[in-house]
This record gives C-alpha cells, structure tokens and sequence, in this order.
C-alpha cells in the first residue's frame, strides 16, 4: 500500500500537539509504518526545501524547522498521500479547513505544525531521506478486514 511521510514541526511539539495530530491518523485507520523523533540537520533541510532555498524567508523557515527536534513519521493507506495531504490542510493555517490538522492547530504559514509529502513521487524521496529500510516496519494492522473491503483491501 501507498507509504507517506509527515513531519510533526518545532510549532506542533511545543505547543503540546504530538498526540493529538498522530491520533488524526490512527483515527481515519492509516497504519504508522515508522515513527521517530530528530533534529534536522542544515544539510536535510537543504535537501527537503530545496524548491525553497532562493526565496528570502528560507532562513526564516530553517531556524523555525531547527528550533526543537521534529517527529518524523511514514503512514501508510490506500491513496495514504492524498489522504494524508487532505487532513494537514492549506499551507496557511488561517485558511485551512475547521477539522484539518492545520485548520485545528495553526493561525500561521510556517508554524503551521506538520508537513506531509505533496505527491508520490516525493513522498518516496522524502521516506529515503527521513528513514533507513530497518526503522519502517511492515506489522499488519488487527482493524484492517474493518478499515477496507475485500477488494480495497487487495489494491497497491
Ligand atoms: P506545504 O507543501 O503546504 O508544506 O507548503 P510549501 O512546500 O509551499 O512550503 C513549505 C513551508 O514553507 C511551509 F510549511 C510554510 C513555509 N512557507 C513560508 O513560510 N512562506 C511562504 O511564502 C511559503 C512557504
């Protein structure tokens, strides 16, 4: 099934919102394939907002995604990058639907307290940059004959 990567940011660990934005997750029955706490380095942030380096407020957004450690997270569901793109919400909190994690826990653009991959294609990068092979884990949830039907169930 389709794998995603989160990033619980500096805004969301200190404002006490661990729990809350990895129970959206458990709660619409995607499965946590890996989870970890870190601090990202200058060189991994480089890397992961490299379509963001010439713009002025990327130092900004750098010291903001180093002031603490990050949660860093692979989800995996059916469609798990949609999916997961369609509960963190607009970039700009104060636009982001009532209900959305942003939408439920942010007023700003960059404390906007997760980031999701925004396509397959990057959610595969970014689960290589995030994750080695030995810390994603392939259990199979006990709920899962009740989260999908049969032919869901058999999809990629
Ligand atoms: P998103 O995919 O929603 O996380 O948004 P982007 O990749 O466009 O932006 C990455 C991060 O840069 C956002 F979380 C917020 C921050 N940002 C700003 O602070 N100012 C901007 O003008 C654009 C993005």
């Amino acid at each position: 099934m389709e794998k995603t990567l989160i990033l619980l940011k500096p805004s969301a660990i200190q404002r006490g919102h661990i729990g809350h934005i990895i129970s959206r997750f458990e709660n619409k029955g995607l499965r946590i394939a890996g989870l970890k706490m870190m601090q990202l380095t200058d060189e991994i942030i480089d890397e992961h907002y490299a379509h963001l380096l010439d713009k002025p407020f990327f130092p900004r957004i750098k010291a903001s995604m180093m002031a603490t450690p990050v949660i860093a997270g692979c989800i995996e569901g059916l469609d798990a990058v949609a999916v997961v793109r369609t509960l963190t919400g607009v970039t700009n909190g104060r636009n982001a639907a009532p209900g959305t994690i942003r939408g439920d826990f942010s007023m700003s653009v960059q404390e906007n307290v997760i980031h999701a991959s925004d396509s397959i294609e990057s959610a595969k990068t970014e689960i290589n940059r995030f994750f080695k092979a030995e810390e994603l884990f392939e259990y199979k949830l006990a709920s899962f004959p009740f989260i999908y039907s049969t032919d869901e169930a058999k999809q990629d």
